[in-house]
């Protein structure tokens, strides 16, 4: 599978996210059809040290077990130590060509709001671009202004060809919206993590819209 494809239905969680155990709620995300998982164990109520560790491992094994990548969000350090896939960074965090080099061949990808960080991550070494909030969301609360997929656009019109997933406030409704402006698939947590028996229809709406697209 190319990194483009695994991007299509992207499920970001960690056990803040979650109305049940996390791990139930992967099994059946990756049932359903996620393409790539990232572990964001972030916020309040959120886990640290050995627990943080431990919930990693299991859900590591659960996207194993799936051939689905395993990445992680912030934690550079916990994604050498434990082999992960790939880590995800945003603009606050290290610098890309410092993560690049300590990842090496792993996936990195980058959190971009505008067209200039994007442009910036692209020369740094990312691999992929997280693109938001595509709308409004209650899940991060720092959250930047909302872009609307309108960014995705202005960033494939000033020549940006990296894959990239539109994040932020994405439901069935919206899919459509996000992939028509050039996305190769979404990014969600709420819309998987307070309902993972959904996943499968959220897939099918990326697989759609993607048919529509080309
Ligand atoms: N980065 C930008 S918006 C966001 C993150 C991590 C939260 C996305 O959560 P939801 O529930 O899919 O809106
Ligand atoms: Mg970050």
């Amino acid at each position: 599978m190319t990194l483009r494809d695994s991007l299509k239905l992207y499920f970001v969680m960690g056990s803040q996210n979650c109305e049940r155990s996390p791990v139930r709620v992967l099994e059946d995300a990756l049932s359903g059809g996620v393409t790539m998982f990232q572990f964001r164990e972030k916020g309040n109520r959120c886990l640290k040290g050995q627990p943080k560790m431990e919930l990693a491992l299991e859900l590591q094994q659960l996207c194993q077990k799936h051939s689905v990548p395993f990445i992680i969000n912030d934690d550079v350090e916990l994604a050498l130590s434990m082999n992960a896939d790939g880590v995800h960074i945003g603009q606050e965090d290290e610098s890309v060509e410092v993560v690049r080099k300590k990842m090496g061949d792993r996936l990195l990808g980058v959190s971009a709001h505008n067209v200039t960080e994007a442009k910036l991550a692209v020369e740094s070494g990312a691999d992929y671009l997280g693109v938001g909030p595509m709308f409004h969301t209650t899940t991060k609360n720092d959250c930047r202004n909302i872009q609307g997929p309108k960014v995705i656009e202005s960033m494939r019109a000033e020549g940006i060809l990296l894959p990239l997933v539109g994040i932020g406030g994405i439901h069935l409704g919206n899919i459509q919206d996000v992939m028509e402006a050039g996305s190769d698939g979404v990014a969600v947590i709420s819309a998987i993590s307070k309902q993972p028996d959904q996943t499968h229809t959220l897939f099918q709406a990326v697989q759609n819209s993607q048919l529509k697209s080309f």
